[in-house]
């Protein structure tokens, strides 16, 4: 089935900026609760997942009535030039804005996240980014060095959680758009990598399930603890990227996660995706994901470090792991430094009838970067930053990636 939402978003995005009429703004709400249960609202990361308590809450706050309310976003404007013979270059935008609402109801807290993008605008093969896999731009072709757009609407969720005695807590998040409990918070949430421009290699080892088209999630929350469990729609999104693509729940994934004191949090994750891919869709994939943040606050300043680990066991086909450590440090209120290093063993970077097809490839690459921000206008910061990249891989690649491809993007970026 599909939905068309195009319409109703762009009738409801705008609504939504602007009606914030009277309302009361604070950068700190004292005592704005999570969706899930009675802890800080700092320790929700995307979907259900969890950050450390001590991760800075960003973005607009409010208060309207009952409601509570947070607006995020960003916007990025990247010139891209990837290297080597399989390089490319393109100016493109990625973006996101989501809203998040929470209210008393019934004795127990009902929540509601949206999130929207522009990156369909980019079209719909995305943007050049060297050993990225995963999804088409033509429902026929995989994408290939290219990292694919996500989709207009990627979430739509509502939450509903209630407390069991002090600290403990069951909740419940479901929508037609979410996040199912597999993996660490998304990359674009995750206060490790939000500085950085451009999406992990690693992503469909492990967050790669951020936009999913049909989720329920069912969870407890027990004083550091949290287990959720979700059944959802595994088909990845396909290349309509304006559209809603629900399909049945057949796809399940359990987590269990521990933010052991306020500057830690660690999760374990399994799934198993049915027919994730629009191109091989007898596959099945079964995914392991474990992950730990930590974050060093201190006044003015913060540095979040991600350490995380995947893998993917298809039903046909060969096993692969990926590992990410990536960490962002702020130094003062306008510059942040910020880096990535990966590992993952891809099997897509050939198509069929290509002498190296199906064959894996163990890539690294590392990123480093850095942004300044240089203005506030109202409640909108804008930023300037660059990052390069460089890869090692085996010999057996030389011919097709060069022997040292190396990459950068410069970048301008509002965030609220
Ligand atoms: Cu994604």
């Amino acid at each position: 089935m599909r939905l068309r939402a195009r319409h109703l978003l762009r009738s409801l995005v705008p609504a939504l900026v602007v009606s914030h009429g009277p309302l009361v703004l604070a950068q700190e709400v004292p005592g704005m609760s999570g969706l899930y249960g009675r802890y800080d609202m700092s320790r929700e990361g995307s979907g259900t997942s969890w950050e450390p308590d001590s991760t800075p809450l960003e973005g607009i706050h409010a208060t309207q009535g009952a409601w509570m309310t947070m607006l995020h976003g960003f916007a990025d404007a990247i010139y891209d030039n990837q290297g080597g013979p399989r390089g490319n270059s393109q100016t493109f935008s990625t973006s996101m804005l989501m809203l998040m609402a929470r209210r008393e109801l019934a004795g127990g807290a009902f929540g509601v996240h949206l999130m929207v993008s522009a990156e369909p605008l980019m079209g719909a093969s995305g943007y050049p980014l060297l050993f990225q896999t995963g999804e088409t731009a033509d429902g026929r072709v995989p994408l290939i060095d290219r990292q694919h757009p996500h989709n207009l609407l990627m979430e739509a969720a509502a939450t509903y959680s209630r407390d069991l005695a002090p600290g403990s807590s069951v909740f419940l998040y479901a929508g037609p758009a979410g996040e199912p409990a597999l993996g660490p918070t998304t990359f674009m949430h995750r206060l490790s990598a939000e500085d950085n421009p451009e999406a992990p290699i690693t992503h469909h080892w492990l967050d790669s399930t951020h936009v999913t088209y049909g989720v329920v999630t069912a969870g407890y929350v027990w004083r550091q603890f949290k287990l959720d469990a979700s059944a959802f729609n595994g088909r990845e999104p396909d290349q309509h990227r304006y559209d809603v693509e629900l399909r049945p729940l057949d796809s399940y994934s359990a987590r269990v996660t521990w933010n052991p004191s306020r500057d830690w949090s660690a999760q374990v994750s399994a799934g198993r995706l049915a027919s994730p891919e629009q191109l091989e869709p007898g596959i099945d994939m079964r995914r392991t994901t474990a992950s730990v943040t930590y974050n060093a606050p201190s006044p003015g300043q913060w540095w979040q470090t991600t350490f995380a680990f995947g893998r993917n066991s298809p039903s046909q086909g060969t096993a692969s792991s990926a590992w990410l450590l990536e960490s962002a440090l702020k130094l003062t209120s306008s510059q942040t430094l910020f880096g990535r290093a990966e590992r993952v063993g891809k099997d897509e970077l050939f198509l069929p009838g290509a002498p190296l097809y199906g064959q894996t490839f163990e890539i690294e690459k590392l990123s480093l970067g850095y942004i300044f921000d240089f203005a506030q206008v109202s409640a909108v910061n804008l930023g300037v930053g660059g990052l390069a990249s460089a890869y090692a891989f085996p010999a057996a690649l030389d011919a097709t990636y060069g022997s040292h491809p190396t990459s950068y993007m410069l970048f301008v970026r509002a965030r609220l």
